[in-house]
């Protein structure tokens, strides 16, 4: 098993027995040698298996009973040094869209208008294969858990408006110098104001549309942090996002600039 000795067998049935939780989850190689009474070698041909001890395929986002709205971000986490580059979600078995690995790091995610689906319970689910297309008829594709959620589009709802992928803030992202954000508010008559926060600290607060801020993640700790909006009606009633963890890093200094010492 990838060049190391696992078993030796001498007497006809030649078998042994692979203790796969021993391996890392993955793509691994087999190889079978035999060898006569002269030791003359002839090795067989290396074959490839796939070994799956964990659920490689989760769904991270929306989580179990979560009542979305708009525009949501899917995420699911996978597995990825595998030739299944290519993920693609479903909600309640139709095809949504994909994502892949070629031009991304796990885990991988899609934006998903709520509006297109009714109100009421749906069920998400995601399947890792080889292709975008070609991995729904794969027999060998990676199947996600099925997480049910609701979809409720007529209850106030504010969310972060995803413009492009890694838009902060898309979840899991690294972000780091001053970051923009934006907020989009549905259902809801006369807001009065839409706040900003970063982890449980009000970062920025907006009283007219478009909804936006800017955090300076330079005041913030590198490593993980959580953004969430919250908008208010004039009545006071308050409509809060999904929390986005994202993760703030060191910003790179421009080509050419070295740091020079103080
Ligand atoms: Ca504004």
């Amino acid at each position: 098993m990838d060049s190391t000795l696992k078993e030796t067998d001498s007497s006809r049935p030649y078998a042994a027995s692979m203790d796969t939780t021993t391996l890392k989850d993955g793509v691994h190689e087999i190889t079978v040698k035999a060898y006569d009474a002269a030791g003359k070698l002839q090795a067989s041909r290396t074959e490839q298996v796939l070994v799956i001890n964990n659920p490689l395929v989760t769904i991270m986002a929306p989580v179990a009973g979560e009542t979305v709205s708009g525009t949501v971000v899917a995420m699911a986490s996978v597995l990825k040094d595998i030739p299944y580059r290519w993920l693609m979600f479903k909600v309640d078995g139709v095809y949504q869209g994909e994502d892949n690995l070629i031009r991304h790091e796990p885990p991988l995610g899609l934006c998903i208008d709520t509006t297109k689906l009714s109100d009421g319970p749906h069920v998400i689910e995601a399947q890792q294969g080889i292709a975008p297309t070609a991995a729904e008829a794969a027999p060998d594709s990676l199947f996600s858990d099925k997480v049910s959620f609701k979809v409720d589009n007529t209850r106030p709802a504010v969310s972060f408006i995803h413009k492009a992928r890694f838009e902060s803030p898309w979840p899991g992202r690294k972000i780091s110098g001053t970051v923009p954000v934006e907020a989009g508010v549905a259902n809801m008559k006369a807001v009065s104001k839409v706040e900003f926060y970063v982890d449980a600290t009000l970062n920025e607060t907006d009283r007219s549309s478009p909804y936006s801020a800017s955090i300076d993640t330079t005041k913030l700790t590198e490593g993980a942090h959580e953004l969430t909006v919250k908008a208010y009606d004039a009545a006071g009633k308050m409509a809060a996002s999904q929390t986005v963890k994202v993760t703030v890093v060191a910003p790179v200094p421009p080509h050419g600039t070295g740091t020079p010492a103080k």
